[in-house]
């Protein structure tokens, strides 16, 4: 094939990058989270291809390496946030907890990268700016912010869906005379809370984990809720040792149920309905999961995503919950006071969280009720107060899904802008590609079933596809590899039809709309018909010989 003959191989690649001289390689991969290493690992040891990474931090681990807030922990659990390739690295990776915190999945994908030797192609400190597709040549050029260009055939996005952090544009920011941090570009020598008055601004998944920890060494902390949210406890717990060897004989076991569940997760969801049950059995059964705790409180019924009566269920439990532990009624009612249906939006689970607003020294305002205002050298000034404080904690989400995307400036056939593309909106094939922008795939890219299910499953399944095509391609001497509008307008509906078959667009702020940015296009933007159905839609697609894409020489 043209591209193993002509193109350098990894050794003279990587003298190449020294001397600073334009690279050329088969494919390039942006971002060394879970997404890029595999897929490094797939395209160079398993394709032989030259492959390389280009990450704008100085370490592996994409969103991890930059999400290292105050109780930064997973919520799939561990056993099942793991990758599952590698029987080897099955039998002999170990994990301490229930939940895998923030520096143990550091540990673990540094083991990961060390142990396949990935490291050697990747370059850190590289934050790619531009990537331009080159018709003639069929090359992408793609562009470092330190000036450098390299090109290649492939390009890989594995860039992560939530790695723009979102900065609310709330005036005075720039006059604050404390510091402020957003807890997805947390320093990395850490903050100290210590006699400092704290203002977090933002309850989803990453303030409810956050505020129970700062809350211990702060003097003060004063969350700033806008949308009240539901949360289930995660009741994280050592691992045992018989736990650990279930794990050890059962992971082929576990591999296949993952595969086969809706979400990704090692659990299914159970066949029984909401509203077929009597009011006293529900009760104990979402007792008895209030007990075991975790994402899969969200399983108890078959019904809840998808009926509004059954939901309700669910979330007047949750509601009473809150009432049961926050001591000051006020508080409580501010706390529950839940405008959506339970899991319509990324439901949080916690350590915590809700007894934290029984310590002294922890206060809540309804920033619905009183919205901020602005900042100013003191603090956050709401309609009705103004908040004195030392450290503001922006623990305010992201520009999900196409943010990352759109933060390089990408451009496919005659010069089209993935900007322009989606500017109604993000369409794509299957979330793997775009129609315009040959030869270039983005991993968990909207439109892909990713953030609704257990990551690392999605993102498995995504690599593993996209190397079997770019095989399929050298085998059958195809140069080019692009999906048509046609094939991207008919998965856009699909993707509609399956989110409007559920709850979830019933959400007035969620980041799965594109809701949480102002001026964002409000598109559903994950597939919400399950990743089963979707490894089948993409099997089928192959299959098809890559029907929905036209393959050319
Ligand atoms: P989320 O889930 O987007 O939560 C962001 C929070 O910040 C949410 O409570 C927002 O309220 C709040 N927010 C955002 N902007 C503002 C402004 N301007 N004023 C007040 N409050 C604001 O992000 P997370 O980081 O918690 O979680 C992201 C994902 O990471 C999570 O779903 C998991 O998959 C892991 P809102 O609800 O918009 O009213």
């Amino acid at each position: 094939m043209e591209h193993l003959i002509a193109m350098p191989d990894a050794t003279t690649l990587r003298s190449d990058a020294r001397s600073g001289q334009v690279a050329e390689v088969d494919a390039l991969i942006i971002g060394a989270g879970f997404s890029g290493l595999y897929q490094l690992l797939c395209l160079r040891d398993r394709l032989g291809l030259s492959a390389q990474v280009l990450e704008a931090g100085d370490g592996v681990g994409g969103t991890w390496y930059w999400n290292r807030y105050p109780g930064a922990r997973c919520d799939s659990e561990s056993h099942s946030y793991s990758y599952y390739f590698s029987d080897e690295l099955l039998e002999e990776w170990e994990w301490s907890e229930r939940y895998p915190e923030q520096p143990e999945i550091m540990r673990y994908l540094n083991h990961v990268a060390d142990r396949f030797d990935l490291k050697r192609d990747i370059r850190f400190g590289t934050r790619v700016t531009s990537a331009h597709y080159d018709t003639a040549a069929n090359r992408w050029l793609v562009g470092t912010e330190a000036g450098e260009q390299l090109t290649t055939k492939f390009l890989i996005t594995a860039v992560g869906c939530l790695s723009t952090a979102n900065i609310p544009d709330i005036p005075g920011l720039d006059t604050f005379a404390g510091d402020w941090y957003h807890t997805g570009q947390w320093p990395h020598d850490g903050v100290d809370f210590t006699g400092k008055r704290v203002g977090q601004i933002g309850t989803g998944s990453t303030g409810i984990q956050a505020a129970p920890v700062i809350a211990k060494t702060a003097a003060h902390l004063t969350v700033f809720q806008r949308t009240a949210n539901y949360s289930v406890p995660a009741r994280n717990v050592p691992l045992t040792p018989e736990f650990k060897r279930y794990l050890k004989q059962s992971y082929a076991e576990i591999r296949r149920l993952m595969h086969t569940t809706t979400n990704g997760h090692p659990f299914g969801i159970s066949e029984r309905l909401a509203l077929d049950t009597t009011p006293e059995q529900r009760q104990a059964l979402y007792e008895a999961a209030w007990e075991t705790g975790g994402l899969q409180f969200r399983s108890t019924f078959q019904d809840l995503l998808f009926d509004k009566a059954a939901n309700d269920t669910a979330a007047d439990f949750l509601r009473g919950k809150i009432r049961e532990i926050v001591k000051d009624p006020a508080t409580a009612a501010i706390l529950a006071d839940i405008d959506h249906p339970f899991a319509a939006k990324r439901p949080p689970i916690d350590t915590n969280y809700f007894e934290t607003f029984n310590r002294d020294n922890v206060s809540l305002v309804d920033v619905r009720a009183t919205p901020i205002e602005r900042i100013t050298p003191k603090g956050i000034v709401t309609s009705d107060a103004e908040y004195e404080l030392d450290i503001i904690v922006f623990a305010t989400g992201f520009d999900a899904m196409t943010g990352p995307l759109l933060n390089i400036d990408i451009r496919g056939r005659d010069g089209l802008s993935m900007k322009d593309a989606w500017q109604a909106g993000p369409k794509s094939y299957l979330g793997l590609q775009v129609a315009g922008f040959p030869n270039l795939f983005t991993v968990t890219g909207p439109g892909s079933p990713s953030v609704l299910c257990n990551m690392p499953v999605a993102i498995e399944q995504h690599v593993e596809w996209i190397t079997d095509c770019i095989s399929y391609m050298n085998e059958h001497e195809v140069e080019r590899i692009e999906t048509t509008a046609e094939a991207a307008d008919k998965w856009a509906e699909e993707v509609n039809t399956a989110a409007n078959a559920t709850l979830l667009p019933q959400v007035k702020h969620s980041w799965y709309l594109g809701a949480n940015i102002p001026g964002k296009p409000r598109v559903f933007m994950p597939y919400a018909g399950g990743m089963l159905r979707y490894r089948d839609i993409c099997s089928d697609v192959a299959a098809r010989n890559y029907e929905g894409f036209v393959l050319s020489r």
